[in-house]
């Protein structure tokens, strides 16, 4: 069978799922588990559990993405109302992946809109996620949905930062509350000057800027503790949390202390 046609037939029969991977932040308190990146996944009949790599680019390419993000941004926000009915839950925030195509769509603002009214969540515990390569193409446009969703409470965080073309001149012209760092920098670490140069480089933009800042693909101590002596507070990785498909609230001893 085809791709498009089992996609076409994926949301009718319910078969993506919402896995979701902790996001930390150093407080007053030490590490805490303070948001969740929304994951998607498709439980595929035959083929078991499919990783985004293989059906979002080509949803991207036959525009299949409009109704997954629709479903995803839609799937997020409801778990997101059940959090706010739960005491060990309602502290947290979600972040949630935008294709660049879906989020300069003319109808994205108004998806939005619409999902907020059903769910009737805080907007201000809702971030977007979208990756610099997805805006190049109209900066105009972006800027303009960016206010947009911003006056509605929603945070903007711009995704796989450093990778792209023009990252530097994103910080100027769009109003970003959030970096996160391409987790490429991080791998590198321990074997390159120069990925640390970077990264030292992206923790001063961003706090000169006054952008949030967080470093995904953090997955062993030594870098945890690297960051962490360079003033960075919010991460991601597998040191942390893995997606799974409900939001964890708790860290790993070892791993909070
Ligand atoms: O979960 P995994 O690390 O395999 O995700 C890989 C990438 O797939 C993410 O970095 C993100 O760019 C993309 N992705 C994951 N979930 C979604 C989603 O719900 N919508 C869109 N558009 N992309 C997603
Ligand atoms: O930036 P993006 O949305 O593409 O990042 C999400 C993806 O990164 C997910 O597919 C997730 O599984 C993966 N990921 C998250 N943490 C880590 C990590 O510590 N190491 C590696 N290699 N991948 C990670
Ligand atoms: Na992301």
């Amino acid at each position: 069978v085809a791709l498009a046609q089992e996609l076409r037939e994926a949301i009718r029969r319910d078969e993506f799922r919402i896995y979701f991977e902790p996001m930390v932040s150093l407080g007053e308190t030490g590490l805490e588990i303070v948001g969740q990146e929304a994951l998607i996944r498709w439980e595929h009949p035959q083929r078991g559990l499919l990783a985004p790599i293989a059906f979002i680019p080509f949803a991207e390419e036959t525009g299949f993405i409009r109704d997954i993000d629709r479903w995803v941004l839609r799937a997020a926000a409801q778990e997101l109302a059940r959090w706010a009915e739960d005491p060990a839950r309602r502290h947290l925030g979600v972040s949630i992946n935008i294709s660049s195509a879906q989020f300069l769509s003319e109808e994205f603002g108004q998806m939005v809109r619409e999902v907020l009214d059903e769910t009737g969540v805080d907007p201000t515990r809702i971030e977007l996620e979208v990756t610099e390569g997805t805006l190049l193409s109209n900066l105009g446009l972006a800027r303009t949905t960016m206010m947009d969703l911003r006056s509605l409470g929603i945070s903007i965080a711009l995704d796989d930062f450093g990778t792209g073309f023009s990252s530097l001149s994103y910080l100027r012209d769009l109003p970003v509350d959030v970096l996160k760092i391409d987790r490429s920098f991080l791998g590198g670490l321990s074997d390159s000057k120069a990925n640390r140069t970077i990264l030292e480089g992206i923790i001063g933009l961003a706090s000169g800027l006054g952008v949030a800042l967080v470093a995904e693909g953090v997955e062993t101590p030594a870098q945890f503790a690297w960051l962490r002596a360079k003033g960075c507070r919010t991460f991601q990785g597998y040191l942390f949390g893995r997606p799974v498909d409900e939001a964890q609230t708790q860290l790993a001893p070892e791993v909070s202390a």
